[in-house]
């Protein structure tokens, strides 16, 4: 089997700086040999992801901004990468936003704004973008969202983010359950903590770490590089016969009651 990913373009959204997840995947994926696109929402992230990807050898990626609360914003970006590309093969969708204030204390004063907030940027957002690339998938393709254990389970401070994680899993497989028969597969990746933007001055994430340290099977945070590395997998043939999933990268905790 060919596990090179050459002669195939996916479409990266979400890298904010280099310890993005999606920048993980993104620099699987180039080893791989695939072509990349990015999208990115603000100025500000436009500069450094263009920065970032002109270290990638031999790429000439493409950069798009996309705000994905904006129908507009996505339906623009997709037909404007399918003008300069044509076909795509995949898609990592890397996003996720609630207001930091309802990221701690009690999930009972979640404000209704903040709670579709919530659904709306990291969960609703998937629909939004799969709708958009499906016509670029013309010869079928591997959708990959980003998920985690505060969706399944109650983990303290995750509160509105929680619900829109358990929101988001079950989008992913009613996405893949509607998209099989165009040989397009949706899955999701649970990350164990890892260190980006997102995590900074949210939670006590340094005590989450260090839980998993001490009780996870693997006894050690996960990097971006081994999301990367599961998400080169899912995107290539050889998991093919893989849709609808949430594949653990996590060290192993969630198994641990
Ligand atoms: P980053 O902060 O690096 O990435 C989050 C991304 O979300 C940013 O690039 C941000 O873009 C983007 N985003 C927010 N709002 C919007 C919007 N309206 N439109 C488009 N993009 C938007 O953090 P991570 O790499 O940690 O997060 C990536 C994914 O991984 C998220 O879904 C997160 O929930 C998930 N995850 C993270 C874990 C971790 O421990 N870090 C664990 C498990 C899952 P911008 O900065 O330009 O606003
Ligand atoms: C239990 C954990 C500890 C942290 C609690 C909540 C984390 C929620 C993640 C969520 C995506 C964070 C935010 O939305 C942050 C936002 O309010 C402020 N930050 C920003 O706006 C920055 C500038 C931009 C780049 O961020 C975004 N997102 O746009 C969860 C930990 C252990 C695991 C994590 C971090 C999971 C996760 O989903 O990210």
């Amino acid at each position: 089997m060919n596990l090179s990913l050459e002669g195939r373009t996916y479409v990266i959204m979400g890298v904010a700086n280099k310890r993005s997840i999606a920048w993980g995947i993104a620099r699987a994926l180039h080893e791989a040999g695939a072509r990349l696109v990015f999208t990115y929402v603000g100025e500000r992230f436009g500069n450094s992801v263009r920065e970032l990807a002109e270290t990638l050898e031999g790429q000439e990626p493409l950069f798009y901004e996309c705000d994905v609360t904006d129908d507009e914003s996505i339906i623009q970006t997709f037909e404007s990468i399918g003008k300069d590309v044509g076909t795509i093969h995949g898609l990592a969708h890397c996003i996720a936003f609630a207001n930091r204030e309802e990221l701690k204390g009690e999930f009972l004063n979640t404000s209704r704004d903040g709670f579709l907030t919530a659904q709306n940027i990291s969960s609703y957002s998937l629909t939004a973008v799969a709708r958009a690339a499906k016509p670029l998938m013309t010869e079928g393709g591997s959708i990959l969202t980003m998920t985690y254990l505060g969706g399944e389970k109650v983990v303290q401070n995750y509160n509105v983010m929680g619900v829109a994680k358990a929101s988001l899993d079950a989008n992913m497989r009613y996405l893949a359950s509607n998209l099989g028969k165009d040989n397009i597969r949706v899955n999701a990746i649970s990350a164990g903590p890892i260190r980006t933007l997102s995590a900074k001055g949210v939670g006590d994430f340094n005590s989450i770490l260090t839980e998993i340290e001490e009780r996870a099977p693997l006894r050690r945070a996960v990097t971006q590089e081994e999301v990367g590395d599961t998400a080169y997998y899912l995107m290539s043939d050889l998991s093919r016969g893989v849709t609808g999933e949430i594949i653990h990268v996590d060290s192993g905790f969630n198994i641990i009651g």
